[in-house]
């Protein structure tokens, strides 16, 4: 690809940021603080202003309800317009009632079905008020012994709750379904892979798909063969980016596995135009031992860094060498491309747009010292 072209593309990419990923948060042992974390929604949403001007690549940031209730709706669009961002996908929260102990929308009483149902429907409005076009659900139901529930019944009585769901849905809205293999359920989850999301989309319709995050499968899974077949099929709705090194660690992107999230951009690129908003590109992580906002920062610039060099791939003579068998060459061309040096490239790109050069240093620089004294 021409330089110019490939500094134009990288110009135009774009992910979205979550409200969870600046504020506390941690494991299931302890949330630490962190100096400078936000501690409202006013200063989440600071907070992604903040990364979307020093990178130049985030164009929205994803809420969590009730985490980020507001009783004024157009304030909060106002807020995000001020910082140049769009409220992204609205994720209902289905797992910290004291109702969902076996389970939400899954559950074999209908009185908490209907709980769940009416949160989601609540969401549904939210997604109206704040021109949210994504509905991102991930169910944390299942259960924790052998027999402790009919599985089948289950995913049946969660398509029910779904299609109700669904149907309260404006045409141009997407029902993003998440899938994970374990946890908070040990023996079977529901939603447990993407076989059992794409069953569930497929019922609903178009306008539901899967998201893949990347920390919720079985070590060793081939997710870019999943990227491709789910995108072949149109089902593709859009990524949870993260790292990980043993289960959901939800670390920065790219830090522990960065030739798998090359091997994602190439598959996405052979079906999508990424500088064009065509896949929901969502980071999903939370730190216990980094800034919140470097740690965003460093994931953001990973996904372009990351972009650029899935760019680089030489698509014509990797198909070539495919169709040839051609294994050497036709690894060495993913290769070639993962191992460039796309500094050059991302300073062309940040200087042309009048970024800082280094984002991080910009941050330490200008933006962490007022935080950490306003906030503790
Ligand atoms: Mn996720």
């Amino acid at each position: 690809m021409e330089k110019d072209m490939l500094i134009d593309k990288l110009s135009k990419f774009s992910v979205e940021v979550p409200s969870w990923g600046f504020a506390r948060s941690g494991t299931r042992f302890h949330s630490f603080h962190i100096p400078g974390e936000a501690r409202t929604l006013n200063e989440k949403i600071e907070d992604a202003g903040i990364v979307a001007k020093l990178t130049g690549a985030v164009s929205s940031v994803a809420i969590h309800i009730p985490w980020d209730k507001s009783d004024d709706y157009e304030h909060l669009k106002k807020m995000a317009r001020e910082v140049d961002l769009k409220i992204g996908a609205v994720n209902p929260n289905l797992f910290q009632e004291e109702e969902y102990l076996f389970g939400s929308l899954s559950n074999s009483d209908s009185a908490i079905r209907r709980k769940a149902i009416d949160h989601c429907l609540e969401c549904i409005d939210i997604m109206k008020k704040t021109d949210s076009k994504a509905l991102s659900l991930w169910l944390p139901d299942g259960s924790n012994y052998p027999g402790q529930t009919n599985m089948v019944k289950a995913f049946e009585r969660l398509i029910e709750s779904l299609k109700e769901i669904y149907i309260a849905m404006d045409d141009d809205m997407l029902l993003l379904i998440e899938y994970k293999f374990f946890e908070p359920a040990f023996y079977h989850t529901v939603l447990s892979d993407w076989g059992t999301a794409m069953l569930a989309s497929n019922k609903l319709g178009e306008r539901a798909k899967i998201l893949v995050d990347l920390g919720h499968h079985p070590q060793g899974t081939n997710i870019e063969y999943i990227v491709g077949l789910a995108s072949m099929e149109g089902k593709l709705g859009g990524f949870h980016f993260n790292s990980r090194k043993y289960a959901d660690d939800d670390l920065t992107v790219g830090s522990m596995n960065p030739y798998e999230l090359f091997l994602i951009f190439v598959q996405l690129n052979e079906f999508f135009d990424l500088s064009n908003n065509e896949v929901s590109l969502v980071i999903d992580q939370s730190h216990n031992v980094k800034s919140k906002i470097k740690a965003m920062i460093q994931s953001v610039t990973n996904l372009q860094k990351t972009y650029a060099r899935s760019l680089l791939v030489d698509y014509e003579a990797l198909e070539e060498a495919r169709n040839g068998n051609d294994v050497v060459s036709a690894e060495e061309i993913l290769k070639r491309a993962f191992e460039s040096d796309v500094r050059e490239i991302m300073s062309d790109m940040r200087s042309a747009r009048s970024l800082p050069e280094n984002p991080l240093e910009e941050f330490s620089r200008k933006f962490e010292g007022k935080l950490i004294s306003k906030r503790g």
